[in-house]
């Protein structure tokens, strides 16, 4: 019978070796798994903190937006001449601590046919009375829009109508029973522009065209065909969707820069009018005014046609205009256009200016930028006829503007944009909408990305 033998000494140190070595290894890679974990910790929290910093520099940026658009020179007026150098609303990587913002702006003096890839984007507030708006524009008014069609125009208005009577092409409560799952058409007015999804036949490339991270630049993507989304036609230019041209927030100021009630153009206001003519000039020039003006029953429906039918030279008018108003109990001033800062593209969508004439007001825009606070100078591009028929869409002040801002954190880290709707229609600045638009990306264009990266590597040296 055999006896088993004890291990003998040099394998017992052999195989304690391999467990120490085993141990080690174990030791070695959670130490690496813990350091790396770390590490990404570390870095997930700059980032966490950055994005905190862009943020506060974003809620900063709001309430700077709303103190400009109370203390413009001229309310309402909001050109590069008009604003006071030391606040201005052209907003360009403003520190903020660590942080920086941007205002997202648009050109309004671009080309119909949409920005080239060389355009550089314009850091500013947005007029939303440069754009359309859903609640008061015509059926034929939209249909003139980019990528809008006669049908999907009729449905915009079929939709805000409170009647159930379908329009040529349009749609109302049986379609949207049709679809699956159904909903109601909403027979009321459209209380944000993202609501135009909800419309019949409406798809996101006629909404959003092809510029999807909505910053009215061509972003790289946005110009290689359908390499990386959206698609493309690589024309070099942007042809944005129907959200760069539309607003639901457009209305006249309702009080004057004293914060008083505007007067009336209509007869009501007559009195009124009268007072204020022999004030800012004599009584025999207010009498004269008041002579051209003809029958107080039968006022002028515009502040243009005002101004047409007055025979005031256009410096004596720019006094008085901020004291006017065109609106009345049964029709207000909801939705007019800004001469000053609307694109051609949005000015050809108005009666009695055209696709022929909108081109000749924006190149007397580019020649006249002194000229650019005031409807008046309309009636010297337009004859008469057309210069009073647009004038009932037309205004040359605003009184709610976005501000599209953008903002980064230290390094350049933790990017964040928040658009904001500023309503100042009734005297002070009132924010009516919040939109978080993160979710977009990157908005700032190809140079402010590229001066990020040079700032991030110059600090890693
Ligand atoms: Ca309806
Ligand atoms: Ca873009
Ligand atoms: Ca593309
Ligand atoms: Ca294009």
């Amino acid at each position: 019978m055999k006896i088993p033998q004890p291990l003998s000494r040099s394998a017992s140190r052999g195989s304690t070796l391999v467990i120490v070595l085993w141990v080690a290894l174990g030791l070695v890679s959670l130490a690496l798994y813990f350091g790396h974990s770390t590490a990404l910790e570390l870095r997930s929290a700059d980032h966490r903190a950055a994005a905190i910093e862009a943020e506060q520099a974003i809620a900063g940026a709001a309430r700077f937006a709303c103190y400009v658009v109370t203390n413009l020179t001229t309310p309402g007026v909001i050109t590069d001449l008009e604003v006071a150098p030391t606040y201005r609303y052209v907003a360009e990587a403003v520190p903020v601590g660590d942080a920086k913002f941007w205002f997202i702006g648009r050109d309004a003096n671009r080309q119909t046919t949409g920005m080239g890839s060389a355009d550089p984007l314009l850091f500013k507030l947005v007029d939303e009375s440069s754009k359309l708006n859903l609640n008061t524009a015509t059926v034929e008014m939209l249909s003139l829009l980019p990528r809008m069609t006669p049908e999907l125009a009729a449905a915009i208005v079929d939709w805000r109508d409170t009647n159930e009577e379908v329009s040529d092409g349009g749609a109302e409560e049986e379609t949207y029973a049709r679809f699956n799952p159904p909903y109601r058409c909403k027979n009321a007015p459209f209380e944000s522009v993202d609501e135009l999804r909800m419309v019949a036949g409406m798809t996101m490339l006629i909404l959003a065209g092809e510029d999807t991270n909505r910053n009215g630049i061509l972003d790289p993507n946005e110009d290689d065909l359908d390499t990386s989304a959206p698609w493309d036609n690589r024309d070099g230019r942007i042809d944005p969707g129907l959200l760069e041209y539309v607003t639901v927030y457009s209305k006249e100021s309702q009080v004057r820069a004293d914060g008083t009630a505007k007067i009336s153009i209509g007869a009501q206001g007559r009195q009124e009018l009268a007072t204020l003519l022999s004030e800012k000039f004599s009584a025999s020039r207010g009498n004269e005014i008041l002579g051209a003006l003809g029958n107080p029953n039968q006022a002028p429906a515009s502040l243009l046609e005002f101004f047409v039918r007055s025979r005031m030279t256009i410096d004596e008018f720019v006094q008085i205009e901020g004291e006017l108003t065109a609106a009345t109990t049964q029709q207000p001033a909801t939705g007019l256009v800004n001469v000053n800062s609307a694109t051609e593209a949005l000015l050809a969508c108005i009666p009695g200016i055209g696709t022929d004439m909108a081109p000749n007001l924006v190149s007397y825009r580019r020649s006249n930028p002194n000229r650019l606070n005031t409807v008046a100078w309309v009636s010297e591009v337009l004859e008469r006829d057309r210069a009073v028929q647009a004038g009932r869409y037309l205004t040359g002040r605003s009184a709610v503007y976005t501000a599209d801002v953008a903002g980064v954190g230290h390094l350049g880290r933790g990017y964040r944009r928040v658009r904001f709707v500023i309503d100042s229609s009734e005297g002070g600045a009132r924010i009516v909408h919040r939109q978080d638009l993160t979710h977009l990306g990157w908005a700032l264009g190809r140079q402010v990305w590229q001066q990020q990266e040079q700032l991030v590597s110059r600090n890693m040296r």
